[in-house]
């Protein structure tokens, strides 16, 4: 599975500063009124120059004032942003099996392609793609899971380009600061640092018990994403475009008949969901993780004059179908089903 994740560069001021062209390659702060430095309130964000003096996200407005009197002030203008935002999505959905726009300028992509090259070349495509309509730049990661691909599209910002292949994920990651895991905030962040972790190699150093006797139930995933490892999903969140289910065995597998049934059993978790939701859809996709992290979709979809949607019996048939050639030949680790593909 590849993920590329996506993130415009100085997202409000980036836009403000392609339709306010006088105000091109000046320091622009999108946020609060500074009221000649008695503002309130705080910056929404800043353009690149405008950082260069010390100006943040969320930093108080009067703040950025004092670092410089002479940026441009703006207000946010948010119907505008989103007015972008909803042209730009569109541009990389064409690109994936999943998306999961995660914020106003941030989205999450599962790739159709299975190569690092290939997901290389959508990159590009989608990089110029919102240049040429648009005239903002952005960054892109690419890894084989979500936390890798988040890293990485922060990795070169702006307009930064960053593939991570899977065998270089925890040289990746080592030299990076601690708390970029997700789940490590700053108060987490500074008993680790009492304990003289820093780093991400350094996280590795510590026991998974010793980890969970810290964090409780984070401590496990904590542990696991200092090794590269993240089994989040990437899932569209506004719509039902999907409705799936998977799941970890507790010990590796490598029997055949285990994984069906499973997929099986998961199958039908599914299908209640489906009725649950009044939903009938076309497409199949299963899910296969082996034991070191590889992972496998593999989808069909019925063709509408068959049948309109997928029963419970032809799912079953088609999962083995699909499951067939990645079993038996090494130790999986995850299973998985998806339904997608609705009526309209
Ligand atoms: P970010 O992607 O975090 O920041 P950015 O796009 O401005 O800059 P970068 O190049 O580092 O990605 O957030 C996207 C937008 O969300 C940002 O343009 C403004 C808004 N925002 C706030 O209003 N307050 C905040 O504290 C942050 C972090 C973002
Ligand atoms: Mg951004």
């Amino acid at each position: 599975m590849i993920i590329l994740h996506l993130d415009m560069d100085a997202f409000f001021a980036a836009v403000e500063e392609r339709d306010n062209p006088r105000f091109a390659g000046m320091p622009i702060v999108v946020g609060a009124d500074p009221k000649g430095g008695r503002g309130r309130g705080v910056v929404s964000t800043a353009n690149y120059e405008a950082r260069k003096y010390g100006i943040r996200s969320a930093m108080p407005i009067s703040w950025a004032w004092r670092s410089n009197p002479k940026a441009i002030f703006l207000p946010v203008d948010m119907k505008r942003y989103a007015a972008v935002s909803r042209r730009i999505m569109p541009i990389l959905a064409k690109y994936a099996t999943e998306m999961e726009q995660v914020s106003i300028d941030e989205a999450y992509l599962e790739l159709r392609v299975t190569s690092d090259e290939s997901a290389s070349r959508i990159a590009k495509k989608i990089k110029k793609e919102i240049w040429e309509k648009e005239r903002l730049t952005c960054s892109v990661g690419i890894g084989p899971n979500k936390l890798v691909a988040k890293i990485s599209s922060d990795h070169q910002k702006p307009d930064g380009l960053t593939v991570v292949h899977l065998n270089e994920v925890q040289n990746f990651l080592d030299s990076k600061p601690a708390d970029i895991i997700p789940g490590i905030g700053p108060k987490t962040y500074s008993r680790l640092r009492a304990l003289g972790i820093e780093t991400i190699a350094d996280l590795r150093k510590i026991t998974k018990e010793k980890l969970i006797e810290m964090f409780g139930v984070h401590g496990e995933h904590i542990y696991k994403m200092a090794r590269g490892q993240d089994e989040r999903l990437v899932i569209e969140e506004r719509e039902i475009k999907s409705v799936g289910r998977q799941t970890t065995f507790g010990v590796d597998i490598r029997r055949p008949t285990l994984i069906i049934e499973t997929a099986s059993a998961l199958l039908e978790e599914v299908f209640e969901e489906l009725a649950e939701e009044g939903l009938a859809g076309r497409t199949l996709t299963v899910i296969v993780r082996y034991s070191n992290f590889e992972t496998h979709t593999s989808q069909e979809t019925l063709k509408h004059s068959v049948s309109p949607s997928l029963s419970l019996r032809e799912a079953k048939k088609l999962t083995l179908k699909l499951l067939l050639p990645y079993l038996g030949k090494r130790p999986v680790r995850l299973v998985g089903v998806r339904i997608s593909g609705f009526k309209k």
